[in-house]
């Protein structure tokens, strides 16, 4: 009898230890190249835990997937724009700041930004630029205008983000408009231009990087953190952002209303903040750090590196993506048409 009863007992723990460790796996979902195996492992090892890492391409890709009814993820990492987006959709969960201590470590400069105004939802990961790599070996005097990307002698040379917004964007900005037009006459002329680009692009991919690095294309419309990546391999990549002007924008880490494991995904936004952990973000990534005591654990290059750090002429040339509401369809039928071709 008594054996039994432990027998039960070994079952019931077994069931229970079981249980237990399937809850301990941490879900994120975020842009490729953007949470290292060192940040990964770190948090695995002190945590006990799992992470598992899927990637999207774009924030359309992330909102779509969410609004399918994609409810695994606990971490997910939208930009700017797109985090007002879900906000509105209903789809974030607030954080609770008390699980969140490390939030004293992020500069002022990165909160209280227009798509959340108090961060309920959101707090800062990176923040980078779109613009221009190429490769100076081949490609010679540096492009100033985002017209190098129409050039026909750079047929099947390059590529463009597979990113509605951005692409179209910087459509928009050599038209001279604003990266935020709501006006349909706007959308229909960078639609055009697209259009006629479309035979010369060798591929629409977000993760421009790779393509550098392999050598498949001598230039890239490009976020600047993947442009320094490729330089690592690629010594003679630099990095321009158009004299028309680009995009700036702040990465963020949220956690979906859908979230199976919320306290979890607050200790793993805790962890990120942490000076000597956020130093690793942008070590690895290459994109900017939000927090100012992270430069202390970082090397020489990266603490002030132009690629991160634009001057301020360039800087007041660049603009925020911002929600569109009901316009957003205009975009989804330029790209439509676009990727069609
Ligand atoms: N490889 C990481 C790329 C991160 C890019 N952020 C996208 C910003 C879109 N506006």
């Amino acid at each position: 009898m008594r054996n039994k009863y432990i027998f039960l007992v070994l079952i019931l723990l077994t069931f229970f230890v079981g249980c237990n460790r399937e809850k301990k796996q941490l879900n994120v979902f975020t842009w490729a190249g953007y949470v290292s195996d060192d940040i990964r492992e770190g948090f695995e090892k002190e945590f006990g835990v799992t992470i598992l890492v899927d990637t999207f391409a774009s924030n359309e890709d992330l909102l779509t997937k969410l609004m399918a009814g994609a409810t695994g993820y606990d971490i997910i990492m939208p930009s700017d724009y797109m985090v007002s987006i879900l906000i509105k959709q209903n789809l974030l969960a607030e954080l609770n700041r008390d699980n969140i201590p490390n939030f004293q470590n992020i500069s002022p400069l990165f909160l209280g930004k227009y798509f959340d105004s108090e961060n309920q939802y959101s707090i800062p990961y990176t923040f980078g630029t779109a613009g221009i790599a190429y490769d100076s070996a081949v490609i010679s005097p540096a492009p100033e205008s985002w017209a190098v990307l129409w050039d026909d002698q750079y047929k099947n040379q390059f590529s463009m983000l597979d990113d509605q917004r951005e692409t179209i964007g910087a459509a928009l900005k050599l038209l001279g408009y604003s990266l935020n037009s709501t006006d349909p006459e706007e959308i229909r002329a960078a639609k055009e231009k697209l259009i006629a680009q479309a035979p010369l692009v060798k591929q629409y991919k977000s993760e421009a990087e790779e393509l550098l690095i392999a050598g498949d294309v001598v230039m890239a419309h490009c976020w600047s953190g993947d442009a320094f990546r490729a330089i690592e391999t690629r010594p003679t990549i630099r990095y321009v952002i158009p004299k028309e002007g680009s995009s700036q924008f702040i990465d963020a880490v949220c956690i979906p209303k859908s979230a199976p494991h919320k306290a979890l995904a607050e200790q793993f936004i805790d962890y990120l903040l942490r000076p000597e952990v956020n130093a690793k973000i942008t070590a690895f990534t290459k994109y900017g750090t939000c927090v100012p005591t992270a430069k202390e654990f970082l090397p020489e290059n990266l603490r002030e590196h132009k690629f991160i750090y634009p001057p301020k002429a360039v800087l007041e040339s660049l603009e925020w993506l911002r929600d569109p509401g009901d316009f957003t369809r205009h975009y989804d039928r330029a790209w439509e048409e676009i990727k069609a071709k």
